[in-house]
C-alpha cells in the first residue's frame, strides 16, 4: 500500500475503531456507520486527494493481504481493533493454535494474569505466525510469540469471536492455555 494510502487507512482506524463521536460518527453494535459521514470527514481532512477508488483498495486490504475494514450495503466498518466503541460479534470456534505477538517486557505480567486487552476492547490473536511477529514488531526489536490453546481455552469456557480470516478475539486469555518460548 502506498504512503498515502497508509495515511487514509491509520485516519480510518481513528474513525472507526478509536474516537468515532470526535466525527459525529455513530457505530452500530457491530461497527458499521454509513459511508456518506465517513466520506465528509476524509474530505474535510484531505479535500478531494482520495477517491472511490482509494478507499476500495484500502478495504481490500494491504500488500500483505491484511483486511482491517469492510463495506456492506452503504456502510463500513473496522473489523477488529475497537478502543473505545463497543462492538460485539457472534461466538465461535476457533483453531487449536492462536498466536500472539508481544514484548518480553510484557511476559511477567502475562505469566501472572494472562492476555487482557489493555486499551482496546478485546485481546487480539492470529492464526499467521508472521503476521504475529510482524504486530509485535510496532513494540520491540525483539518480538516474542506466544502460542495460544485456543480450542482448550474454548472446550474451559473462554469465548472467541471470528473478526476476520487471520483474526480471532477474546476478552481474556488465563495464563493456563499460553504456552511460553521460553518453557520449551
Ligand atoms: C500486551 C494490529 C501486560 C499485548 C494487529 C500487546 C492486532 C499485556 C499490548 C491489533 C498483557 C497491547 C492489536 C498483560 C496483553 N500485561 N501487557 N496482562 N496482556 N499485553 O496494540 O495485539 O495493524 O492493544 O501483548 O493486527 O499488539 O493496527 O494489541 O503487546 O491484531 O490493523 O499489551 O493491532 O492491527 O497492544 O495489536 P495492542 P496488539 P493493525
Amino acid at each position: 500500500m502506498s504512503k498515502d494510502l497508509t495515511k487514509l487507512s491509520k485516519f480510518l482506524a481513528l474513525m472507526l475503531r478509536h474516537n468515532p463521536e470526535e466525527f459525529g460518527l455513530s457505530l452500530d453494535e457491530e461497527g458499521f456507520t454509513a459511508l456518506e459521514p465517513v466520506w465528509k470527514a476524509i474530505r474535510a481532512k484531505y479535500g478531494n486527494r482520495y477517491d472511490e477508488n482509494d478507499l476500495l483498495r484500502i478495504v481490500e486490504g494491504d500488500e500483505r493481504g491484511k483486511k482491517r475494514y469492510e463495506i456492506y450495503q452503504g456502510q463500513i466498518r473496522a473489523m477488529y481493533g475497537h478502543s473505545e466503541p463497543e462492538v460485539s460479534y457472534p461466538p465461535a470456534e476457533p483453531p487449536e493454535f492462536l498466536y500472539h505477538g508481544t514484548n518480553p517486557k510484557a511476559v511477567a505480567a502475562i505469566r501472572k494474569e494472562g492476555l487482557t486487552s489493555q486499551a482496546r476492547q478485546y485481546v487480539h490473536m492470529t492464526t499467521n505466525l508472521s503476521n504475529a511477529v510482524v504486530v509485535a514488531k510496532r513494540r520491540t526489536g525483539n518480538p516474542l510469540i506466544l502460542t495460544i490453546r485456543a480450542r482448550e481455552a474454548h472446550e474451559a469456557g473462554t469465548v472467541f469471536h471470528h473478526a476476520e480470516t487471520e483474526h480471532y478475539l477474546a476478552r481474556e486469555i488465563p495464563p493456563a492455555f499460553i504456552n511460553f518460548p521460553e518453557d520449551d
